[in-house]
């Protein structure tokens, strides 16, 4: 069953063995379930939403599969999925699973610098979008920013274009070419490719704490068994239960609980367009009314934010069918928990706070619903099978409860990234060298006197920001490659509901110094959130005359993450830097924040 070499970051589950994933997510449930509910489709506007049954669902995947493969998409070609949260995304990662193809999904909030970087590093022959996206009553110009991504590079032969919106959008003729179109010529059947376990079923890029976003990798049989049981297991599901995961499907929350874990166990999954406060902060429960919700799983940054637009906006929804309550994303701090378990499940739906990471593939520590004695704030104990260690920073294993270290994993399990596409050393490296014989999670934890799990936050140079992952290393080189930038360094901060935000430091450029602080920081705001993505974008942006170094050029982010919330006497031991004085530099222009 597992063949591993886990210290050299090897792991095989399941060789030999050969599967479908679309085949388990839908055909196996069509003798039973063909007129069930798979997807129930919420639109951005609460008025519109579709279901979508699983006769539906595989007729939908097959005749995609057809049109790739008409396009010359062959088993183990890369193909990138740039599409809003419509159901041509579901159809669209099933096609490619029923056809052997290795899909790449990108968020639809990514730039087109963004974009482009994962279709080059990644290969891919085809790109799926939409004309449109639509969001909190915006549209989202998709189709534009494809086109700006992939100019140029030859590998993208198609672009298929799916009509969410009656927007018109130029097509490039012998390349573009509309989905709705191209399948109404297709059949309903389409043979399933059989896969090995270990063959790739995705890509999805994730943030580190250097270089450019990596392509995870996951393979078919163990990341299926492992996203469908925990599924399964920890939102207690049962058939005819209605399951809602509101994240997109962009991350990997959404590949395992709203696609693949739920459709692999028959279930019926919900897929959100919208965003928890359109049109108004009552919208989730809403929804939860009008779908009769049994499991519902967010953020702890949607919960923060909904909690602090006040309980009538909950309590005016019908919540009856409530049973579970779950998060993911990003530490939730003991009142937010409360609030989401006393107001929104009135006491009577255990939450479920689940950590995990796109490298685990699924659900690593958590509560079992009715059965784990809930902490607010803990993500309690591992799942079952999962072993878990507390090292020190020289990787020491440490002993014994009431203790505090980096978080790592002592065993494989099937839902395990294999590799980083392109890189299996950086592979290696990033993950199995530091603690050797270990997975390093990059996360710093507390094991409580109750062996109770409290997970604190990366301990490496990456920042959290309402549930999503960034690099310093990525956001610093977009402010650096502005021409008003001559350096650039960012750290986390607290944030009231996002948990964390981005505090940005640079050195200006000489062209900088006729501007205001304000126009500066507008400008450089708007060059990362056009560079990268919204999400990305610094809440504060401070000009320095000079970033705190050592004499070997490393820059000491530790300092500034002091500086930027105002602890300046803390500072610790600053005898390494190259220059001192830049460190009561820095002050002095935090100080004119107020
Ligand atoms: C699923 C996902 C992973 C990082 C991870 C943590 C943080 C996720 C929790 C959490 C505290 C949680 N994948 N994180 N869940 N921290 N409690 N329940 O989010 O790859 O995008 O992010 O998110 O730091 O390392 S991810």
């Amino acid at each position: 069953m597992l063949e591993a070499e886990f210290h050299d970051g090897e792991v095989t589950w399941f060789q030999g063995g050969m599967l479908n994933v679309a085949f388990n997510c839908l055909d196996r449930h069509l003798p039973e379930k063909a007129e069930d509910t798979a997807i129930i489709w919420e639109a951005d506007e609460p008025s519109e939403s579709r279901h979508i049954t699983y006769r539906e669902l595989k007729w939908e995947a097959a005749r995609l599969g057809n049109v790739l493969k008409n396009l010359g998409v062959r088993k183990g070609d890369r193909v990138i999925i740039y599409l809003p949260m419509i159901p041509e995304l579901a159809y669209a990662m099933l096609a490619c699973a029923r056809i052997g193809a290795v899909h790449s999904v990108v968020f639809a909030g990514f730039s087109a610098t963004s974009l482009r970087d994962r279709v080059l590093d990644c290969g891919a022959t085809v790109v799926i979008t939409a004309n449109e996206g639509r969001r909190g009553g915006k549209a989202i110009p998709l189709k534009a920013i494809v086109d700006d991504a992939v100019t140029g590079i030859d590998s993208v032969k198609s672009v298929l274009v799916a009509k969410r919106t009656a927007t018109e959008v130029p097509m490039h003729f012998g390349r573009d070419i509309w989905l709705e179109e191209a399948m109404l010529n297709e059949r309903g059947t389409c043979p399933c490719e059989w896969m090995s376990a270990e063959d790739p079923l995705f890509i999805l890029y994730t943030s580190g704490s250097t270089g450019k976003p990596k392509g995870l990798l996951h393979t078919q049989a163990g990341y299926l068994l492992y996203a469908s049981l925990t599924h399964k297991i920890v939102f207690d599901y049962h058939p005819g239960d209605i399951y809602a995961c509101v994240a997109d499907v962009g991350w990997i929350t959404g590949h395992s609980y709203i696609i693949y874990g739920p459709l692999c166990n028959g279930a019926t999954t919900l897929m959100f367009e919208s965003t928890p406060l359109y049109p108004n902060p009552g919208r989730y429960w809403d929804l939860v009314e009008r779908h009769r919700v049994n499991s519902f799983y967010t953020s702890p940054t949607a919960i923060r934010s909904l909690a602090r637009e006040g309980n009538e906006w909950v309590k005016k929804y019908d919540r009856s069918s409530l049973r579970i309550l779950g998060t993911v994303g990003e530490p939730i701090n003991p009142e937010a928990w409360k609030w989401y378990f006393d107001v929104v499940g009135e006491g009577k739906c255990p939450v479920v706070d689940t950590w995990w990471q796109t490298e685990t593939g699924g659900i690593m520590v958590t509560p079992l619903p009715g059965v784990t004695a809930l902490k607010p704030g803990s993500a309690t104990l591992p799942f079952f099978g999962v072993s878990l260690s507390v090292t020190d920073e020289n990787g020491n294993c440490m002993q014994g409860n009431g203790i505090a270290g980096h978080l790592c994993i002592e065993r494989p399990w099937p839902g395990m990234a294999r590799t980083i596409h392109g890189d299996h050393k950086r592979f290696r490296e990033m993950y199995f060298v530091q603690y050797k014989g270990k997975y390093f999670t990059g996360d710093g934890c507390r094991r409580d006197e109750d062996g109770y799990y409290w997970i604190t936050g990366r301990v490496d140079d990456v920042i959290n920001v309402a549930g999503h992952r960034l690099g310093t290393a990525e956001i610093e080189s977009s402010l650096a490659g502005n021409h008003l930038v001559a350096e650039a360094a960012v750290v986390g901060i607290p944030h009231e509901i996002k948990g964390t935000a981005i505090f940005a430091f640079i050195v200006p450029q000489k062209e900088a110094e006729r501007m205001t602080r304000e126009e500066l920081m507008g400008a450089l705001k708007e060059h990362v959130r056009h560079d990268i993505s919204p999400i990305a974008s610094p809440e504060q942006v401070l000009s320095v005359p000079a970033l705190p170094k050592t004499r070997s050029g490393k820059i000491m982010r530790r300092i500034l993450s002091k500086i930027a919330v105002g602890n300046y006497t803390e500072l610790g031991n600053v005898t390494t830097l190259q220059d001192p004085a830049v460190v009561e530099q820095i002050i002095a222009e935090h100080k004119k924040l107020g």
